[in-house]
C-alpha cells in the first residue's frame, strides 16, 4: 500500500508564499548581538536560542489611559524556561564555561533558579540553588527539579539566600550566576536592543517590575548602548515598580521581612541598588509601588483582555503604569517588561481568578445548553 499525500488546494497564483530561504532561523541572542557582548571565538555558547521575544501590541490597556498613548508588552515569558533570566544566564553560563567552571550556584526566588538550571546542566555543569522555603511558585520548582539541579531550601528569604551564596562562591569552587554576576546584566540588556529593532527607536517609557534590581540596569545598558551608536535618537523613561509589601526603592532603605504574593520580586534588600538608582536618576524616571490588589487587577486584566498570561510579578510593570497613567504624555509609546510566564504559578492562577469551573455535570447537551444559558 503506497501512502498517499494529503492534498489541497494549491495556493492561488497572484499570493507569493514563502520559501525555506525566506526563513531566517533565529540564532540566539549571543550569535544575533555578537558585536555588542564581552564574547570572543573561544567562548563555548550555551545558548536553548533565548531572546527574540515578541513585543505585542495591548489595546486594551493602550485604550485605559486614551490619550493617543500606545502601550506594548515586551512578552520575555516566551523564552525557552519562561522567564527573561533566560538573556542572562546564556550569558553567565557560557562565560563560566569558558572560564573552565564544573558547577555554578545561585539564590532565587525561583526564576533564575530554572534558568540557571537549564543552562548549567546543558553545559555538563552542576547546578546549585538556594530558595526561600516555601515561597518558590511551583512551576519554577518543577522546573528546577526536573533540570537537575540541586535544590536547597533555607529557612529565610531571599536576601538571607543571596548573603550564603556569595559567601559560598568566594569559599567552593563554584561561580556565582546572580545578577550580581556582571554577564548577566550584558546577556539581558539585549531586550533593549530587540524593542528597538522592532520599533525603530526606544519607547518614550519602559515600565518594568524591580526585585534585586538587576533588569532595570540592563535594560538602560542596553538602550543607551544602541544609542551611542545611532540606533535611536532618544532614551526612554525608566519606570521601576515594587510590590508595596517589598518596596525598599519606595521606603528608602532595604526592609528585611518582605511580603508580596509576587514572590519572585519578594526581596527586600536588591543587590542592584545603587545601578537601578543611577538608571533611574539619568533617565528622569521613578520607582513606584503598587499593591497585591492592583498586581492581581492587572495580571487578570491581561489575560481576560489581552491573552496574555503573565506571572504576577510581571503583572506590577503593568499595575504601575495604571497606577501612574496620568502621568503618561498624550501620544507616548509605552513599553511593559513581562518578565515571566504565567504557567509559572498556576496556583495563583486558580486562587486569584473571578472566573470558575463549572463541575458537577451531566454530558446531555439539555444540561450543558442550560449552564451555557441558552
Ligand atoms: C518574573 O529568580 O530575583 O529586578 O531569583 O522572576 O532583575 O531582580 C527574579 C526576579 C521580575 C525582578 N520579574 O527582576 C530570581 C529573581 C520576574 C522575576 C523580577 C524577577 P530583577
Amino acid at each position: 500500500m503506497t501512502v498517499q499525500p494529503i492534498t489541497s488546494q494549491p495556493p492561488h497564483n497572484s499570493i507569493e508564499t514563502p520559501t525555506p530561504s525566506d526563513f531566517k532561523p533565529w540564532r540566539g541572542l549571543i550569535e544575533t548581538y555578537r558585536p555588542y557582548l564581552p564574547v570572543t571565538e573561544e567562548t563555548p555558547v550555551i545558548t536553548l536560542l533565548e531572546g527574540n521575544t515578541p513585543l505585542i501590541p495591548v489595546p486594551y490597556i493602550s485604550q485605559q489611559i486614551g490619550r493617543g498613548v500606545k502601550v506594548l508588552v515586551k512578552y520575555d515569558g516566551l523564552n525557552p524556561t519562561g522567564s527573561f533570566k533566560d538573556r542572562g544566564m546564556t550569558m553567565a553560563i557560557s562565560k563560566a564555561k569558558e572560564d573552565g567552571a564544573k558547577a555554578v550556584i545561585c539564590a532565587s526566588t525561583g526564576n533564575t533558579s530554572a534558568a540557571a538550571a537549564a543552562y548549567a546542566r546543558r553545559a555538563g555543569m552542576r547546578a546549585f540553588v538556594i530558595i526561600p522555603d516555601g515561597y518558590v511558585a511551583l512551576g519554577k520548582l518543577a522546573q528546577a527539579l526536573l533540570y537537575g539541579a540541586e535544590v536547597i531550601a533555607i529557612e529565610g528569604n531571599f536576601d538571607e539566600a543571596l548573603t550564603v551564596v556569595r559567601k559560598m562562591a568566594e569559599n567552593y569552587p563554584v561561580t556565582l550566576v546572580n545578577s550580581v554576576n556582571p554577564y548577566r546584566l550584558e546577556g539581558q540588556k539585549t531586550a533593549a536592543f530587540e524593542i528597538i529593532d522592532v520599533l525603530g527607536n526606544s519607547p518614550d517609557w519602559l515600565c518594568i517590575p524591580v526585585g534585586n534590581a538587576g533588569n532595570i540596569s540592563a535594560y538602560w545598558m542596553g538602550f543607551c548602548q544602541y544609542h551611542s551608536v545611532g540606533k535611536c535618537d532618544k532614551l526612554p523613561k525608566m519606570m521601576g515598580f515594587q510590590a508595596a509589601g517589598a518596596a525598599p526603592f519606595i521606603d528608602g532603605k532595604p526592609i528585611s521581612n518582605p511580603q508580596t504574593l509576587a514572590t519572585a520580586i519578594r526581596i527586600g534588600n536588591p543587590a542592584g541598588w545603587d545601578k537601578a538608582w543611577a538608571a533611574k536618576e539619568a533617565s528622569l524616571g521613578q520607582f513606584n509601588a503598587v499593591t497585591d490588589e492592583e498586581i492581581l487587577e492587572a495580571y487578570r486584566l491581561l489575560a481576560a483582555h489581552e491573552g496574555i498570561f503573565c506571572e504576577p510579578a510581571s503583572a506590577a510593570s503593568v499595575a504601575g503604569l495604571l497606577k501612574v497613567k496620568e502621568q503618561v504624555p498624550s501620544e507616548a509609546t509605552v513599553v511593559c517588561v513581562l518578565t515571566g510566564n504565567g504557567l509559572k504559578d498556576p496556583d495563583c492562577a486558580i486562587k486569584h481568578s473571578n472566573n470558575q469551573v463549572k463541575s458537577g455535570i451531566k454530558p446531555e447537551i439539555s444540561k450543558i445548553a442550560e449552564v451555557m444559558g441558552f
